[in-house]
């Protein structure tokens, strides 16, 4: 198990005792257990294999916790989850995780109104009955509603990175079986989108039968849905299905294009063999002479493409949006790769919300390769986080003005901050200190449910602001959990655009704004794209892949993103217009 598959759970438990209105304290020690295992640098699987001792050492890890630790290690379950979901109907999970919810507003919903399920939920507010229990207002009624139909897509997708574990895992268990020749993961996870419904694996294996007993075997004891002899289905505890199917040598390149899809990409396929006399499904390509069916390719996938006359498509493009036209006429774009990167343009530190120091996230970048790093902290309005006024700001850039006085390699920081866009417009710091920066980020955090107008007037005054750099986050979602600001995009890009500035593709698996959809129509204005990993810690570095996949689907190459550029390079690029527009 994973350090955040162990999260998991005990938010789950904190969850359901909050709901079972138990002793405020416990709650808290799970989830205090929770954030000290989600944040800890070591395995906690590889304590206990160790000396399961030490996990009650780690600070926000107590006694109760440590020796929950050590079951879900050695059984992979545990025993008091397992009884208090007995006691709490499934449903009610899914209503816990609504935004404004949480586990204390369920109970009080469940035990005033009997309601266990989303649906039951939505007739309720529809009726205007929730506004009539104490601690519920009309408002929280309109939010639940808007977090409703965002549940229900919750429920049924699950990030790409939690998928990308439990596909590392699986890669793991079946790599134990001597008889799999050949092993691939299709599907949406193969195409890297943001979210995955479910697993799809294919197989060429000399016994079935020895690979359906394993796979059996997975993670626990998964529910087996559905076995036949060359197709089984499994669902996990998370909840998750993953489809398995066992194929012969011959037709490995044709079922893992099938199967990787997206329906629509082969939809194309399908018609275009047609018009060449053949035959495509998921066995291969097959000639069609009178009744006759000639296998053609199906081996290779690059094989069942050429048939077609096509290129190899990366999976990442398999939409049916642009790929089919940029294969005519030659064009396929050159995708990013995460070693065009050369620096990430998005960091905290300890200054404010971050886990690691100075020194430490500049360590961390240059062990990852990059060649510089931006510090951005946040500033002062969002004073949750600590974050920075004038001279805390000047101080900062003092350090890191040493620090690559000091540094001999080729490597530097760069004097940033992730600074602010007020509620009722303008930034958070004086123009006369934004000036020294290296690199402004200009965000919002507060304020993000104002209308359309207001908050695009906000981004957009801040873009026209002469020491703006990029515009961080743009859209603000949280996947499956909050939408993006109600903003007008277009305005954004036609903005962007001419004041010169860059668009943040945040690399958090959980955010990404801009999606696929918008980079691909930021590209198009000719805005670069910034691929930020936001890192609060340095393990969150690595964050940058999600954001690279995400670019990657949208038709992204190197050109189109503004960190492949060295930052002499990138300074120039965001100096030449903006500086103009300034009159120098
Ligand atoms: P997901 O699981 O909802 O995230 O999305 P996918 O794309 O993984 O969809 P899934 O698991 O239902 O099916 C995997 C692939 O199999 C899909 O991308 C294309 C192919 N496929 C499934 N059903 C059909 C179908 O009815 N027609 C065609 N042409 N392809 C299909
Ligand atoms: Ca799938
Ligand atoms: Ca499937
Ligand atoms: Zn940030």
């Amino acid at each position: 198990m994973t350090n955040s598959q162990i999260a998991d759970v005990f938010e789950l438990v904190a969850d359901l005792l909050e709901f079972q209105d138990e002793n405020p304290f416990r709650v808290r020690a799970y989830r205090n257990g929770a954030r000290a295992i989600r944040n800890l640098g070591d395995s906690v699987a590889a304590i206990v294999q160790d000396d399961p001792k030490r996990l009650q050492q780690v600070e926000g890890i107590g006694k109760a916790v440590a020796e929950k630790c050590e079951v879900l290690v050695r059984t992979g379950e545990l025993p008091q989850l397992k009884k208090l979901q007995d006691e709490i109907p499934e449903s009610v999970l899914s209503i816990m995780r609504i935004p404004g919810m949480g586990p204390k507003k369920t109970a009080a919903v469940y035990h005033e109104l009997g309601i266990a399920t989303l649906d039951d939920l939505r007739t309720a507010c529809q009726q205007g009955r929730i506004q009539a229990i104490k601690g519920f207002g009309k408002k929280t009624e309109q939010t639940i509603l808007s977090g409703i139909d965002l549940a229900a897509v919750a429920e049924q997708r699950i990030y790409w990175a939690t998928a990308d574990e439990i596909v590392e895992q699986l890669r793991q268990h079946l790599g134990e079986l001597t008889e799999i020749q050949q092993l691939e993961f299709a599907g949406s996870y193969r195409r890297g989108r943001e979210t995955v419904g479910d697993l799809d694996v294919l197989v060429v294996a000399s016994r079935a039968d020895q690979v359906m007993d394993h796979f059996a075997r997975f993670s626990g004891s998964p529910k087996v849905m559905a076995r036949g002899d060359t197709k089984m289905s499994i669902r996990i505890a998370s909840g998750l299905q993953i489809d398995l199917r066992i194929v012969p040598p011959e037709s490995f390149g044709a079922a893992l294009q099938y199967f990787t899809g997206s329906k629509e990409h082969n939809v194309v396929l399908r018609t275009r063999a047609k018009q060449r006399g053949l035959k495509i499904n998921e066995y291969g390509v097959y000639r069609v002479e009178g009744d006759q069916e000639k296998y053609v390719a199906g081996q290779r996938e690059q094989d069942v493409y050429a048939a077609l006359d096509l290129p190899w498509f990366p999976p990442e493009l398999r939409e049916a949006r642009h790929e089919f036209a940029w294969a005519e006429t030659g064009d396929l774009p050159e995708l990013i790769r995460w070693e065009d990167i050369q620096g990430d343009l998005h960091a905290h530190t300890d200054e404010t919300d971050g886990r690691n120091s100075l020194d430490e996230m500049a360590e961390a970048a240059q062990d990852r390769g990059l060649k510089y790093l931006a510090i951005t902290d946040h500033s002062k309005r969002v004073s949750m986080a600590g974050g920075l006024d004038e001279r805390r700001l000047l101080d900062q850039w003092e350090r890191i003005d040493r620090w690559n006085e000091r540094a001999s390699g080729e490597f530097r920081l760069l004097k940033g901050i992730e600074c602010d866009i007020l509620e009722k417009g303008g930034l958070d710091l004086p123009d006369d200190v934004l000036a020294q920066a290296d690199w402004v980020l200009a965000s919002i955090h507060y304020g993000q449910r104002q209308p359309r107008e207001q908050i695009t007037a906000r981004i957009l005054e801040a873009i026209r602001h002469p020491h703006v750099s990029a515009i961080a986050h743009p859209t603000g979602r949280l996947i499956n959990q909050r939408p993006p600001y109600d903003v007008d995009l277009d305005a954004v890009f036609a903005a962007a655009r001419q004041h010169g500035k860059l668009l943040e593709l945040n690399a958090n698996p959980m955010r990404l704004d801009l999606d696929d959809v918008f980079c691909a129509a930021a590209k198009s204005h000719g805005i670069p794209i910034a691929i930020n990993t936001d890192a609060h810690s340095v393990e969150s570095l690595d964050l940058m892949r999600y954001g690279i996949l995400q670019a990657r689907r949208a038709g992204l190459t190197k050109a189109d993103v503004a960190n492949t550029r060295t930052w002499t390079e990138l300074k120039k690029m965001i100096g030449g217009k903006q500086r103009k527009k300034r009159g120098k």
